[in-house]
Parts: structure tokens; C-alpha cells; sequence
């Protein structure tokens, strides 16, 4: 009888946020998953990911009983169900929904900064000057950081990585990647995230795999992105 496993279906590795939340709840949690490709920006992407079962974007998500998930919020909450011990969300509850607070808040939010700074894993930018909408969005993730590492202490959020985590990896790769102003307690935060096996191991599979993407060119000199 073949194995019954999850399948995801993810875009370029060096520039798919989304792709990337999608499959670190897999990657960082030992969860067995089966990667598909879509590229992005090729003619072919919306079919393929209408041949997956999914809708217009990636990630999607084929559960081991032939569910489909197509939002990346959707595969944190269905795993975190499904494999309640294997610590992908934390174990007290107010930390919990704290985590799912910031999960949902990342979703839905941090537009300013998610569309002037688009993830780039294979290059940093020199001189990038933020606006005062992505200051505004970099306060609030000071805001959102603050607590949980001061009681933590880090490295992650909670101590431990969790979803939460997962989520603002791409943030993480952005402040990197662009040299944003944060503090150095988030500083120390995003070099965590970065420095997570998980993470690396998606970095490195994408500087093998990817072509560069004209399109998330700045008009800046580059730098070497700067991996912890
Ligand atoms: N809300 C979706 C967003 C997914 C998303 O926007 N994915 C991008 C790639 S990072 C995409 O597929 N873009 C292609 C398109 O929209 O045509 C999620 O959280 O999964």
C-alpha cells in the first residue's frame, strides 16, 4: 500500500513568503511533506495550481485523506490540530492565543512593509530608506516582540519555535535583507530565525534551485544577504 503523506505545492523558494509560512509548520516540526513546484510568474502557474486543487496561489496543501488547504493560516491551524504534540503552537494558554494573535495579525497586516520590501533570499540592498509606513509597521512589530522575548528571554517568541515564529520568518529575512531599524532584541530575533535549521534548509534549496526574478530588483546596490 503506498505511503499516505501531505503534499504541498509551493512557488520560488527565494521569493515566496507565503510559500515559505506554508512549509516551515512541515519543515521545523518534522512533519513528512511531499514539495511540488508552480513558478511563479510563468505562464503555466495558474494551471498548475488548478491541477493541485488549489486557487490562484501558493502555498496549497493536500492532506494524507485528500483534504485541501489554500491559505497558509489554513495549514498552520490544520497541523497544529492534528499533531497537537508536537509543540507547533505553545502550551499555556495565554501564550497561545498570543501566538495565534500574532499569526492572524501577520496575515492580515503589515502591508507597507510586505509590499515595499517583497522577500528576497538571494540578496540584500544597500541605502534602502524606509518609509514612515513601514516604520509605522516596524513599531508594531516591536510592540508584538517586546513582551513575549522579554519573558522568554528567546530565542524564539515563546522560547521554543512555534507557528508564530514560522509566520514572521519572512518578516525576519526582510529587516535582513533590507537593513531595517529595529532593536537590537529584535535584531537578536531575526538572527535566530534565520539561523534555524528549517530556514537555512529552504534558503539553500532556493540559491540552488531558483533563477533570479527580475522583478524584485531594486534600483540599490546589492549586498551579500546577510545569513547569520
Ligand atoms: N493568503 C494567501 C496568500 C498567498 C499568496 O499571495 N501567494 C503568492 C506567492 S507568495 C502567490 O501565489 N502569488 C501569485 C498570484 O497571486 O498570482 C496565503 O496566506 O496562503
Amino acid at each position: 500500500m503506498p505511503v499516505m503523506t501531505y503534499r504541498i505545492l509551493i512557488g520560488q523558494r527565494s521569493y515566496s513568503s507565503w510559500s515559505l509560512r506554508g512549509w516551515l509548520p512541515f519543515g521545523a516540526f518534522d512533519i513528512p511533506v511531499t514539495v511540488e513546484h508552480a513558478l511563479m510568474y510563468s505562464d503555466g502557474f495558474h494551471a498548475a495550481v488548478a491541477a493541485f486543487g488549489g486557487h490562484r496561489s501558493v502555498p496549497a496543501v493536500r492532506t494524507p485523506r485528500g483534504g485541501i488547504l489554500t491559505d497558509s493560516i489554513a495549514i498552520a491551524w490544520h497541523l497544529a490540530e492534528t499533531f497537537p504534540d508536537h509543540g507547533l503552537l505553545p502550551s499555556d494558554p495565554i501564550q497561545r492565543a498570543s501566538a495565534q494573535s500574532m499569526i492572524a495579525e501577520m496575515h492580515s497586516g503589515f502591508l507597507a512593509l510586505r509590499s515595499a520590501c517583497p522577500m528576497n533570499l538571494r540578496t540584500a540592498w544597500a541605502g534602502f530608506v524606509p518609509s514612515d509606513a513601514v516604520l509605522a509597521d516596524l513599531a508594531r512589530l516591536e510592540a508584538l516582540w517586546g513582551t513575549p522575548l522579554a519573558i522568554s528571554r528567546g530565542p524564539f517568541l515563546f522560547g521554543a519555535f512555534t507557528l508564530a515564529d514560522a509566520f514572521f520568518a519572512p518578516v525576519a529575512a526582510r529587516i535582513a535583507g533590507y537593513g531595517l531599524p529595529v532593536s537590537p532584541r529584535a535584531l537578536a530575533y531575526v538572527q535566530a530565525i534565520l539561523a534555524h535549521p528549517a530556514v537555512r534548509a529552504w534558503r539553500d534549496a532556493g540559491m540552488e534551485q531558483d533563477v533570479e526574478i527580475p522583478k524584485y530588483d531594486m534600483d540599490l546596490p546589492r549586498l551579500p544577504f546577510p545569513m547569520p
